[in-house]
């Protein structure tokens, strides 16, 4: 359905992000950024918080990235209003329900582009596999009062299927895969004899059952920095014998990304490192962003519907993920090489879907093609 529409010619697209906690808001705004500007198309960000990017994307905000700005977002200012002199935007994108004062909006998206099209208002929604995104994606809500009346926010729903939105994924990434060579980075890294496991959670009570398990004895930890790391010492006070644990330190995405390439299990939380380790193709456990009403087990239990799981690998999830379970079973080298197996055929069933970019830019070409909303 999207080769039915031609190349998009660049769009200027202003992306807004309200950084709320950890580094998911910023890490998947910034992901799709670049890509955007990597595909040709202006981008403005607008974040209330940038500090993450000085070390997620180095140069950031010194305007080090062609194709993408930086600019910072006075949320929480009623009166604040855009710069004066910047050119409107043809796609105003606000990430995970941020709500841009009306205003603001009204400022920086006119009904129509330059060239006579419509412009686009669009939200990026969180992540799930819940069978409610693939019914909910692409959905339009209008704008009935207040000065935005007559408008339309378009709702994009990233997913697992060729019915949502997708995963982002950028063009190079199977070329920088192939190229990438995990034992270099192994001795780079300091050498170790016996398994690499990185590790990006937050606070798993299973954690120091998941460091005694059979196939991790003598593996070489390594912990992201902050709140991982801070989780380790408080739950792991004592180093596994014959174990090695590292503070591993915050680096940029795509070096972030070689570390999951280089080791064979990946521990990941949230939603982008999660997406990270599908691509990395290697074994992985994923513990979701806690909610206080427990809404993060029926979507566990979506992706593991998803991935059609293995017992030994939907048991470690649920414990992980504080699920009421029967205990996991032992994490021998068998089950390890299970999980790998289904890691890179999960990733082989993702790779055969087109990727989020891909999906975005052909949306907002049908919308603009058919004028699909109103002006005011
Ligand atoms: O930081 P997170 O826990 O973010 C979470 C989730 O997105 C959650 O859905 C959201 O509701 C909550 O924030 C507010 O996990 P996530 O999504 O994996 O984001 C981490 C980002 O940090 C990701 O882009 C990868 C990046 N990263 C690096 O670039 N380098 C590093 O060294 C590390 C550890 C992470």
């Amino acid at each position: 359905m999207d080769a039915h529409f031609p190349s998009p010619t660049p769009l200027r697209w202003d992306v807004y992000c309200h950084v709320i906690d950890n580094w998911g808001d910023v890490g998947v705004t910034w992901r799709l950024c670049r890509q955007l500007a990597v595909a040709g198309h202006p981008v403005r960000l607008w974040i209330d918080d940038a500090s993450a990017l000085d070390w997620m994307a180095p140069g950031a905000r010194q305007g080090h990235w062609p194709g993408v700005t930086v600019h910072p977002w006075p949320r929480t200012d009623p009166m604040a209003r855009p710069p004066a002199g910047l050119p409107s935007a043809d796609v105003l994108l606000e990430t995970f329900g941020c709500q841009i004062d009306d205003a603001w909006v009204a400022a920086r998206l006119p009904p129509q582009a330059d060239d006579g099209r419509p412009t686009l208002w669009l939200n990026l929604e969180y992540l799930s596999a819940e069978p409610w995104v693939e019914r909910s994606h692409g959905l339009p809500s209008p704008v009935l009062h207040g000065p935005l009346a007559g408008r339309t926010k378009w709702f994009f729903f990233p997913g697992f299927t060729p019915a949502t939105g997708g995963l982002l994924r950028e063009d190079d990434l199977l070329a920088r895969q192939t190229a990438f060579d995990p034992s270099a980075w192994r001795r780079a890294h300091g050498p170790h004899d016996g398994p690499w496991v990185s590790v990006f959670c937050y606070e798993p009570a299973a954690l120091p059952t998941l460091v005694r398990q059979p196939a991790l004895h003598g593996a070489r930890w390594l912990v992201a920095q902050g709140r991982s790391a801070d989780a380790w010492r408080s739950l792991v006070p004592a180093v596994p014998a014959g174990a090695r644990v590292d503070v591993a330190p915050l680096v940029p995405q795509d070096a972030f990304d070689e570390r999951l390439w280089a080791c064979d299990l990946n521990l990941v939380r949230g939603e982008d490192s999660l997406v990270r380790a599908l691509w990395a193709g290697r074994a992985w456990l994923w513990q979701l962003y806690p909610q206080d009403d427990d809404a993060h087990h029926a979507k566990l239990e979506a992706l593991l519907a998803w991935a059609d799981a293995p017992a030994s690998w939907a048991a470690w999830m649920r414990t992980l993920n504080g699920v009421p379970s029967a205990p996991p079973p032992a994490l021998t080298s068998a089950v390890l090489a299970e999980w790998s197996a289904l890691a890179q055929h999960l990733r082989q069933r993702l790779l055969a879907q087109t990727d989020l970019l891909t999906r975005l830019l052909a949306f907002v070409q049908r919308q603009r093609h058919a004028g699909a909303f109103a002006s005011p």
